[in-house]
């Protein structure tokens, strides 16, 4: 009887794993992140020449890193008016990334050239640079590291004295990867990505990886003038809770609210 016995149990458990297996593939289906809409609350002027590749704001003002060879650039831009208050130009072999500030320093990366630009964040005279390895696209900082993306479904954290790499973080939406990671914004506790070739932006947890929800906001290129290519440009006023987004070649920057239901950031 007790060899019977033993029979049973193994006989029920091949039969019941696969059930608990595709349980456990169903939850995690189901905990792709939600899309939420995007609703416009303001705009303002912007460069359609700026082929946009980094985006912040800061103290009033927009900074803004432009890519492409010959016309790679950081400025610093009057929101209101679109004036260029500040522009300096990157060397002609250099294409310009993404941007970040850290401790009234801003850093810009570029593409392939593994070398990453600091300048002082008032007068964005250039005060120093690091070397790196790989690609540059996006960057901004929690306040502690500066986060790095470089086109895979990976971000690096990095140390803001050294650029030395600390982590790297890898990003999915449920079980999926997302490649691609492009511009970055921290805000309010998440990291916010543009990613290559999508008119959604990602809100990432910075802990686990996972997309929290995304922004759809192919509603925006069309009002950003015939010229526009995809979206590539968060910048979050934290004083005021205000987000920002444009693209490249967009004549517009965007005010868009930022939602982050309760019921979403609790579940994860
Ligand atoms: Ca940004």
């Amino acid at each position: 009887m007790h060899k019977y016995h033993i029979i049973i149990g193994l006989v029920a458990l091949v039969l019941i794993l696969p059930i608990f297996a595709a349980k456990s593939h169903a939850r995690n289906f189901l905990h792709k992140a939600p899309i939420i809409n995007c609703k416009i609350l303001n705009s303002f002027p912007h460069d359609e020449s700026a082929y946009t590749q980094g985006f912040l704001y800061h103290d009033n003002f927009f900074y803004e890193s432009t890519g492409k060879h010959g016309h790679s650039s950081i400025r610093k831009i009057e929101p209101e008016s679109g004036r260029l208050c500040t522009e300096y130009k990157i060397d002609q072999n250099l294409f310009g990334e993404g941007l970040c500030l850290w401790n009234k320093k801003i850093f810009q990366l570029t593409w392939k050239s593994g070398k990453c630009f600091v300048y002082d964040s008032k007068s964005l005279a250039r005060t120093g640079s690091f070397k790196y390895k790989g690609q540059g696209w996006g960057l901004t900082s929690d306040g502690q590291f500066l986060i790095q993306s470089n086109g895979s479904d990976s971000l690096t954290f990095r140390d803001p004295h050294d650029f030395k790499k600390i982590n790297t973080l890898k990003i999915t939406d449920g079980n999926t990867k997302i490649s691609r990671l492009n511009e970055l914004e921290y805000a309010d506790g998440v990291i916010l990505c543009n990613v290559w070739y999508k008119d959604k932006i990602g809100a990432i947890d910075p802990v686990s990886g996972k997309i929290k929800f995304w922004l759809d906001i192919s509603n925006l290129r069309p009002l950003a003038g015939k010229k526009a290519e995809v979206a590539n440009g968060i910048a979050w006023d934290n004083k005021n809770k205000r987000l920002f987004v444009t693209g490249k070649f967009w004549n517009k920057i965007f005010e868009i609210k930022l939602h982050q239901p309760k019921q979403i950031t609790s579940d994860l």
